[in-house]
């Protein structure tokens, strides 16, 4: 089989390029992103072209040349870019990923909030670039050609940041509590 090959986008300054050299074991540091970026099997993409309908277009055509899409939402910003079920019109396998859950003002359970709605189905993860946390454990996701291996992925994992969208409906709760 070939090789994975992803895109990631998400806001400006989300962590996109710090992202992509960190999947690559690459130590230069990221600066601003003006085009769309080939690195190896990844894609990075400027924020402007998620942020900018006008790009639309040629992040689309761009897509098609991979497997993968990540949606990186920033656990630092409150805003998000990713308007409800953007997923959906991505025929491609989503991951949302939360990005700087080192910061000291993140706030992962927001992120988590707004990446399940951009989401309609797919793995979410926690990551942090700088800190190296969540990495492996992303490319290990990126090597899952399928949503049901990733599934699979996220239930046999043992890093606690992981979850799977939609997650499955509690089992025992007691619906009759009189
Ligand atoms: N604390 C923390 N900061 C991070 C992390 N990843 C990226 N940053 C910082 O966030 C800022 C933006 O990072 P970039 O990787 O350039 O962001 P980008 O999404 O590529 O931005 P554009 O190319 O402008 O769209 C930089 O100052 C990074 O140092 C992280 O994991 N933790
Ligand atoms: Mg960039």
């Amino acid at each position: 089989m070939r090789r994975s090959r992803v895109m990631i986008i998400g806001a400006v300054d989300a962590g996109k390029s710090t992202l992509t050299h960190a999947l690559l074991k690459r130590t230069e540091k990221a600066s601003k992103t003006q085009a769309l970026t080939f690195k190896d099997w990844i894609v990075d993409t400027p924020g402007e072209y998620t942020e900018n309908p006008m790009f639309y277009k040629t992040i689309m055509v761009t897509m098609m040349e991979v497997t993968h899409v990540l949606f990186l939402q920033d656990a630092t910003n409150p805003k998000t870019i990713f308007p409800p079920g953007f997923s959906s019109g991505i025929p491609k396998l989503c991951i949302g990923v939360v990005s700087k859950i080192d910061a000291p003002q993140a706030d992962v359970e927001r992120a988590l909030r707004q990446l399940k709605s951009a989401l309609v189905k797919g793995p979410i993860i926690q990551t942090s670039a700088k800190e190296g946390v969540g990495i492996a454990e992303l490319e290990e996701l990126i090597q899952c050609r399928s949503y049901e291996a990733m599934q699979q992925y996220v239930q046999n994992s043992a890093y606690p940041g992981l979850l799977f969208h939609p997650e499955p409906p509690l089992q025992n709760i007691k619906k009759d509590l009189k």
